[in-house]
């Protein structure tokens, strides 16, 4: 896909559902992003889509209406390297809001103190191929040596097939790492097959690794509730309840179909940490201790 064809960008949901599930006092969404308005943040050049604008406004009305208290916005790709959109939320949030930026091999380390003192904690290498266009090693290696003394973190999107690839550059990483959507597994596979375990051979491996436990609405096949993408979320949340974290993924990019209800989504939570320590293990503690320590 790029970004003149079709399909049609699908909007996010205009009128989400109350969620019956309240989430913690403190709880963080921590994985969002913020798209624009682009008269004033414009789209990158190299973006393979346009989204339509979600202001932060709209993001911080949302975390209010799902019981939230925080968020962790992430620099999406269609915004590239700029991250003023991204920093504008953030000094807006009243300190309600960390960030993970998308830097270059450019990137001066001034303008990394910039993004520190925003509230960005961490930068992301997307794997992607239909996001981005391939960053050499080399480059993102260079980048970690550079953000790791700052203490920040590297969150990493990539598919599962991709991962045998990957991994031993993973594992190289000198900071933190958490995977993007549980490294996206085909959920029709199911939780034994070599590809997930693989998986979490890796997190029990090294747990320097974090994981989201994010995007039922992207794995699933068979569509809300999300019976079928349960099971991998909840194997991770009880295997590692203080390295995982959960966001809602609005504005919900990319979408094939329709927009997921974010209230449906926030519904999921107590389904994949089922009981009040491992819901306030990913929604409070874990984000806290990475983003706001
Ligand atoms: C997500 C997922 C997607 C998009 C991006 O950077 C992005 O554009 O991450 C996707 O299309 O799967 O996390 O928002």
């Amino acid at each position: 896909m790029n970004k003149n064809s079709n399909p049609p960008y699908i909007p996010f949901h205009p009128n989400p559902s109350k969620p019956r599930f309240q989430p913690p006092a403190g709880a963080v969404d921590s994985h969002c992003h913020v798209f624009g308005p682009a008269s004033r943040f414009p789209y990158a050049a190299e973006r393979k889509y346009t989204p339509v604008d979600a202001p932060k406004e709209k993001l911080f009305a949302l975390r209010d209406f799902l019981g939230f208290d925080k968020n962790v916005i992430v620099q999406a790709s269609c915004h590239g390297t700029d991250n003023a959109a991204l920093v504008d939320a953030l000094v807006n949030s009243n300190n309600k809001a960390r960030g993970v930026a998308t830097v270059g091999e450019q990137t001066s380390k001034q303008e990394l103190q910039a993004l520190d003192k925003a509230g960005v904690r961490g930068v992301r290498f997307n794997f992607v191929k239909r996001l981005v266009d391939f960053t050499p090693r080399d480059v993102l290696e260079k980048i970690a040596a550079t953000i790791a003394p700052m203490g920040w973190h590297i969150v990493v999107y990539f598919e599962m097939p991709d991962l045998p690839e990957l991994e031993s550059f993973f594992t190289a990483l000198p900071t933190l790492v958490v995977v993007d959507h549980m490294g996206r597994p085909d959920v029709k596979k199911g939780i034994d097959h070599p590809e997930f375990q693989r998986y979490l051979k890796l997190l029990d491996a090294h747990d320097n690794i974090w994981s989201k436990v994010s995007c039922p609405e992207r794995l699933t096949s068979q569509g809300a509730p999300y019976d079928d993408v349960v099971p991998f979320a909840r194997a991770l949340v009880e295997r590692y309840p203080n390295r995982v974290l959960w966001g809602t993924d609005w504005p919900h990019p990319n979408m094939p179909v329709e927009a997921p209800d974010d209230g449906v989504l926030v519904d999921v939570i107590p389904r994949i940490a089922r009981n009040p320590e491992l819901q306030e293990a990913l929604l409070v503690h874990n984000p806290m201790a990475l983003y706001w320590s």
